[in-house]
């Protein structure tokens, strides 16, 4: 393969598909010289294939506001790669849902799920719609269209979503109360992310935050360093940062920074148990407003409007909230406030620049594919509980969670040790995910 020549083919054909195109080439890049020495992926055209959804679905989603006016939004659903086994992914309900940033979504589940060691495909989907200001019954009636099409695409078996951005334990529930009616299928199975009452894992809200911090512990171990009394900056207050936020101070480390669409929270003496609580409140408010944590707590946090988490000194940055939301601009003024490891726990967090300036620098960097992998880790073990119909306790999930993320930590550190020594995580992750799909593809013939 020649990654500029595959790259070219598909700037033409989708060159307004800026996030999917910078997934892709992220990827191709690290791949291109293991990929060389198996002339058969090359003869079987596997990373041609790979580069292409399956097939992706659109819809019309219509639904009436609480006004009575009638809404209508778009809702996608992109199956992506089935090599490994069955579609699986979340479902992400935002304003700037494009099939771009859905396809780079669904693109980069199909190796993070390789990861995870559990055989699940890659699939993601979404709808433009704003859950923002959005009341509950509204949040419902959208749900419940929005599953009134999707439900023909999916399956226990076949294709499971789970949440993502805009998604939580709320919707999922919404969602599956739909699909039960329309579908005449009792399995629960066919969602994840569930109500722990029917079929939920009891850690899977927790799970991606806490697989994060386990990758990290790692990481820093491997270094020679130690996450105790560290100073940590995250990105958001939905449900991925308040797992990391929860799991890093119960690791000892001080959450200094949560942020939001329209500032910062600066924590002196780090979050405390309270805020972290109160995160979940601003979650299920729909405001999105970081600045309700300072107007709750005034005495422990300070906003700023319009600044980043970023901004503020720290020594781990832990972006936890949307694509490219750590630019090359941030990574030099964290830097230059000392950040020594930024662990991107938001998929493709940080821009291509972001990372050169980290990796350039020598600092310890890992990509989200690896780092938050917990999360969809933790759905596929919720579907195993589903099919076998039993329950693990949250003890049993978690060591489950620490034994995967321990295992991917390996297979970074297999694949991505350079001749110097040094541990190049975005190869390690890329190469791993990719060999794994790319040996299923080749085994399962031209198809
Ligand atoms: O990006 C992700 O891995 C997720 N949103 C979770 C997907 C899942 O199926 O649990």
């Amino acid at each position: 393969m020649k990654v500029a020549e595959i790259m070219a083919s598909l700037e033409k054909k989708y060159g307004q598909e800026k996030e999917y195109l910078q997934a892709v080439r992220e990827v191709l890049e690290s791949v291109e010289e293991v990929y060389n020495q198996h002339p058969e992926f090359e003869a079987a055209k596997i990373v041609e294939r790979m580069v292409e959804p399956d097939r992706i679905f659109t819809f019309r989603v219509t639904w009436v506001d609480d006004k009575g006016n009638v809404q209508t939004n778009l809702g996608y659903r992109v199956q992506f790669n089935s090599a490994i086994g069955p579609y699986k992914g979340g479902l992400r309900f935002h304003k700037a849902v494009t099939p771009s940033m859905l396809k780079f979504l669904g693109f980069e589940q199909t190796f993070k799920n390789a990861l995870t060691t559990l055989p699940m495909g890659g699939a993601k989907g979404g709808s433009d719609f704003d859950p923002v200001g959005k009341s509950n019954a509204e949040i419902m009636r959208f749900c419940q269209a929005f599953m009134y099409e999707l439900w023909q695409c999916i399956g226990p078996d076949q294709d499971i979503p789970a949440g993502d951005v805009g998604v939580g334990g709320r919707e999922i529930g919404f969602l599956y109360g739909m699909y039960k009616k329309l579908a005449r299928e009792y399995n629960t199975g066919v969602l994840t992310g569930k109500g722990g009452t029917w079929g939920g894992s009891i850690l899977r809200p927790e799970a991606t935050g806490f697989g994060a911090l386990y990758f990290t512990q790692h990481l820093l171990h491997k270094a020679g360093k130690d996450i105790k009394g560290k100073t940590v900056a995250v990105s958001g207050f939905g449900n991925v940062a308040w797992g990391a936020a929860t799991k890093a101070t119960e690791l000892g480390a001080k959450v200094v920074a949560v942020s939001g669409p329209d500032g910062v929270c600066y924590i002196k003496d780090g979050i405390t148990a309270d805020m972290i609580n109160y995160m979940l409140d601003m979650r299920a408010s729909n405001r999105n407003k970081v600045e309700d944590m300072a107007t709750k707590f005034p005495k422990l946090a300070v906003f700023t409007p319009g600044k980043k988490a970023w901004s503020i000194k720290c020594d781990i940055a832990l972006p936890c909230a949307f694509q490219n939301e750590l630019n090359g601009d941030d990574a030099k003024e964290l830097m230059a406030n000392g950040t020594w490891c930024c662990c991107e726990v938001s998929n493709m967090g940080c821009t291509p620049e972001a990372i050169k300036a980290f990796q350039d620098a020598r600092i310890l960097f890992a990509p989200g594919k690896a780092v938050n992998a917990g999360g969809v880790a933790t759905s596929g073990l919720e579907m195993t509980q589903n099919a076998t119909h039993i329950s693990w306790s949250a003890k049993e999930v978690d060591e489950k969670l620490h034994f995967i993320m321990e295992s991917i930590h390996e297979a970074c550190v297999k694949f991505g040790t350079q001749k110097d020594g040094h541990i190049d995580y975005v190869k390690g992750a890329n190469i791993a995910g990719f060999m794994k799909v790319a040996q299923a593809m080749l085994e399962q013939g031209i198809i």
